[in-house]
């Protein structure tokens, strides 16, 4: 029983970390295909115990499939995206490519599950559902609930961004370059063109005619879809830190009610798939820059990889059951 699945870019980093969240959540699945590009077909994957052989993604390879989880580049995802849709495939795309497409809808399980309200395997018809980046859904997993309390005007997020987000070939250049600095090397630098260890720069994604970089623009854009709002104003410095896999994030909020500190840990701490570590010296304070109680600062980390994309993308999968 349960949906036939399909796992697009199943030996990147993400692709992985979809297998290892399927199996922690006991997703109910009745067959699995692992779909790579023609240079990682024929591999061997061991998993939940069986021996599965990565298939070559094709038009074809979404005949039989329920849901398709996709985690292989933005291109990958635009050819053969909108052909398992064709089939009748829903799927889940974890690249930018859809993203901010009308009618795609960008979730949040846990902030706005009502933005996929109705898309159910079993009916025949595909979709596409699109996941968020990595740093948006960090961020407005602690954002959203303070929103829903008092109305968000204003959000200043500065993102540090761990080397998982460029992929497992920049983690395995980032644990090198350390090693390299350490000996007294020069740095190996293939990813990102300059030293990494020890070192962090503006993101490194292409810079935008308004001088903002693309993940920068990304945070302001799926903000404003996945909240509804386009009247929030947000503004966001994303960075690279020598750090492995943990996205944190410093969130400025103005609110257009007054919210107090005590107030927003007690509506943090009720807030699904949070953690609260307040320590007074790091976490949630008034902003001391604004009247009253109109300001607030927060300090959130996520991993990356997981929440930031596989098990978000899982979670969609589960509500299409
Ligand atoms: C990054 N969020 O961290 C982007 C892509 N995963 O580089």
């Amino acid at each position: 029983t349960g949906p036939s699945l399909a796992v697009v870019g199943v030996t990147g980093a993400v692709g992985q970390e979809f297998l290892s969240v399927l199996q922690d959540r006991d997703f109910p699945f009745r067959s699995i295909k692992m779909l790579a590009s023609k240079r990682s077909a024929g591999q061997n994957l061991n998993f939940l115990g069986q021996n599965y052989v990565v298939e070559e993604l094709t038009r074809d390879s979404f005949d039989d499939v329920d849901i398709a989880l996709f985690s292989a580049g933005g291109s990958i995802s635009k050819e053969f995206g909108p052909l398992a849709v064709e089939r009748g495939t829903i799927v889940v795309d974890n690249s930018s490519a859809f993203r901010m497409q009308e009618g795609v809808p960008l979730v949040v399980p846990e902030v706005n599950p009502e933005a996929m309200e109705g898309i159910k395997v079993g009916r025949g018809k595909g979709a596409l559902i699109a996941n968020p980046n990595c740093s948006t859904i960090i961020c407005l997993m602690a954002a959203t609930p303070l929103h829903r309390h008092s109305k968000v005007l204003r959000m200043v997020v500065s993102t540090y961004q761990a080397a998982s987000g460029a992929g497992a070939a920049a983690m395995r250049e980032l644990e090198q370059q350390t090693h390299e600095v350490l000996e007294g090397k020069p740095p190996t630098c293939k990813i990102f063109q300059r030293q990494y260890a020890f070192n962090l720069f503006s993101h490194n994604s292409a810079v935008l005619p308004n001088g903002y970089n693309e993940e920068e623009m990304k945070l302001v854009k799926e903000t404003r879809k996945i909240w509804n709002d386009t009247n929030v104003k947000v503004t966001a410095t994303c960075v690279r830190v020598p750090v492995m896999r943990a996205h944190a994030e410093s969130i400025n909020l103005q609110f257009e009610n007054p919210l107090d500190e005590d107030t927003a840990r007690d509506i943090l701490k009720k807030a699904p798939g949070l953690v609260i570590i307040d320590d007074r010296t790091s976490n949630i304070r008034r902003d001391v820059s604004q009247e009253g109680n109109y300001g607030l600062d927060i300090f959130v980390c996520g991993d990356q990889i997981r929440k930031g994309a596989a098990l978000n993308a899982v979670q969609i999968a589960e509500m299409l059951l």
